[in-house]
């Protein structure tokens, strides 16, 4: 009995786990599952890593989770909103940030993704489910392993 009960509550953790939290200071906050993460475009990026080996992860624009919960009011980043920046935080607490003019595709054509496969297998669970990838940077220090969270703010709150 006690065995059933414990593997029942390890099941449902892990499906929490398997969840990253769109908020902060936008109209609809949400929540991405496997169903949502599903249903948003899939791009491809290659990126050689630390480890000299080519990866290619695929997932979803970072830009298209955070319009899906309408932090970018209009299609034109101008004024204050330039002082928009998205907050990720990882289950570990290791938190980086990331400007809106750096994924906004009127300022860019980089793609920063947030991944959930690497060579078409599901991310290992020290790095997933889901991990950012930024593959304009130099060294990978921003592409947070494990992201639980996914927030925009503005720094000019005037
Ligand atoms: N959650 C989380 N993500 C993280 C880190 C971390 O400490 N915690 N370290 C970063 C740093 S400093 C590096 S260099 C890369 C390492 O990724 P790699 O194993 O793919 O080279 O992960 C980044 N992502
Ligand atoms: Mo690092």
């Amino acid at each position: 009995m006690i065995t059933i009960a414990l593997s029942g509550i390890c099941k449902i953790s892990q499906a929490q786990e398997a969840t990253v939290r769109v908020g902060g200071e936008v109209v609809k906050p949400y929540v991405v599952d496997q169903q949502m993460f599903s249903a948003m475009k899939q791009l491809h990026v290659k990126v050689t890593g630390r480890d000299s080996v080519q990866h290619d992860y695929s997932g979803v624009s970072l830009y298209e989770v955070i319009t899906k919960a309408g932090a970018v009011a209009g299609n034109k980043l101008s004024g204050k909103e330039l002082t928009k920046y998205v907050l990720i935080t990882a289950a570990d607490g290791y938190k980086v940030v990331i400007a809106m003019a750096e994924i906004d595709p009127g300022f860019t054509d980089q793609h920063i993704l947030l991944v959930n496969q690497d060579n078409g297998e599901n991310l290992a669970a020290n790095y997933g489910p889901y991990r950012l990838i930024v593959p304009g940077d130099k060294r990978p220090a921003r592409s947070v392993m494990r992201v639980v969270a996914i927030e925009v703010f503005a720094a000019d709150k005037k």
